[in-house]
Order: C-alpha cells, then structure tokens, then sequence
C-alpha cells in the first residue's frame, strides 16, 4: 500500500470541511468552533447564512482510490487569521483541491496564489452551491488566472463520488507534474 498526503485548500466557507467529510472513509476528525457575532465583522456570512461553525486548525480524513492508492486527506483552516497553520499542513503533501465557492471565486484567489508560490500542484475544485454553476471552466480559469495545464472541474463538496474525482484528478495532475520535472 502506497499512502500520501494530499491537502484541501480554499477561502472561508467554500467547503473544505464538507468535502473531507463526504469523501472519507473514516469518520473525520474536524477541529470545529462555533462562529460568534464578534466575527461577524471580520467573516462574511452572507454566502453561507447556516455556517455556524468553522475550522479553527484542520479536518483529517482517508479516502483510497481504486488502484489502492491511500490518501490522507488534511483541510485547510479557511479564515485568513488561521492561514499561517498552512505552511505546516502542506509539509510532504503531494498536491491541493483548491475549492472554489461558484458564486465568490474571489474568495479563493489567495489560495491559488498561495500554491503557486509553494509550488505545489493543485487543480481548482468549483464548488457548485445550490447546485449553480454561474461561470464557465473557462470564465473561472481566467477569473484566477491559473496555468492552462491546472485542471478545473465542477465539484459537489456534498457528494462522494464527485468528491473521489476530484482526488483522483488531483492525483493524476500531480504524477503528470512530478514526472515532468524529472
Ligand atoms: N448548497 C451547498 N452547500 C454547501 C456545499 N458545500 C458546503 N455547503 C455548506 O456550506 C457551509 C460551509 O461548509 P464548510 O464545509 O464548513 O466550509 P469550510 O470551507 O470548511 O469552512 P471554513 O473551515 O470555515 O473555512 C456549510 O453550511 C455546508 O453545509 C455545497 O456544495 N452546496
Ligand atoms: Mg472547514
């Protein structure tokens, strides 16, 4: 058995919490803590209005893929104040889902730009809220400005299997990028 390390990034609220657990196949250990009104100034709730919790440190869980390939799934933090725990999260993973809210991608432009700089591949998750999908793959590839070769898929945080893609595209864009810079 194989096993890596594989992180799950993005703004506040986009999902990252949701995904683990939705994809993992233990129960997730999350680092949850009630949201309070002092936040209310610094978080905005308006996109999320049933959040009432968020990740103070991060959500672990486990998901293997078909080719019997472990993943030890770690989600990020999203809120800004938590973002120096990330430096430590990333440590040994072998790439990122990026997730991006459908309706807020602007949310998320400062996670893209935080893998960019630590260079580690990462393919970009567009988490359809309410089922909508406001934006094209194209409109949100230039929207983030990521490389053409980062893929960018439509994801349901809420579901397994579109989860599962998502680890798997990640996987396979990960070996791409590894093989090509050897
Ligand atoms: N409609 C819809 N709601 C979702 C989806 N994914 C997550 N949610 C809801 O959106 C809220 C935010 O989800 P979380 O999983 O806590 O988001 P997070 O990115 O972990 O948030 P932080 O850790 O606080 O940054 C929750 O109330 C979820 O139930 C989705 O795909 N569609
Ligand atoms: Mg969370």
């Amino acid at each position: 058995m194989t096993s890596v390390k594989i992180v799950i990034a993005g703004g506040f609220g986009v999902g990252k919490t949701t995904f683990v657990g939705s994809v993992s196949e233990i129960t997730p250990l999350t680092t949850e803590a009630a949201l309070t009104s002092a936040s209310g100034d610094v978080d905005d709730l308006s996109a999320v209005p049933g959040k009432t919790t968020t990740t103070v440190a991060m959500d672990f869980g486990r998901a293997t893929l078909d080719a019997g390939l472990v993943l030890y799934l770690f989600g990020t933090p999203g809120q800004q104040r938590f973002w120096f725990m990330w430096d430590d999260l990333i440590e040994g993973a072998i790439g990122a889902v990026v997730l991006v809210d459908s309706r807020r991608l602007a949310d998320s432009f400062p996670a893209v730009d935080y893998f960019e700089a630590a260079d580690l591949p990462f393919i970009v998750g567009v988490n359809g809220f309410h089922g909508e999908y406001p934006h094209t793959i194209g409109d949100v590839q230039e929207a983030l400005s990521v490389n053409q070769d980062v893929p960018v898929i439509e994801c349901d945080a809420r579901a397994r299997k579109s989860a599962k893609t998502a680890l798997v595209t990640l996987v396979q864009h990960a070996m791409a990028a590894h093989l090509g810079s050897h």
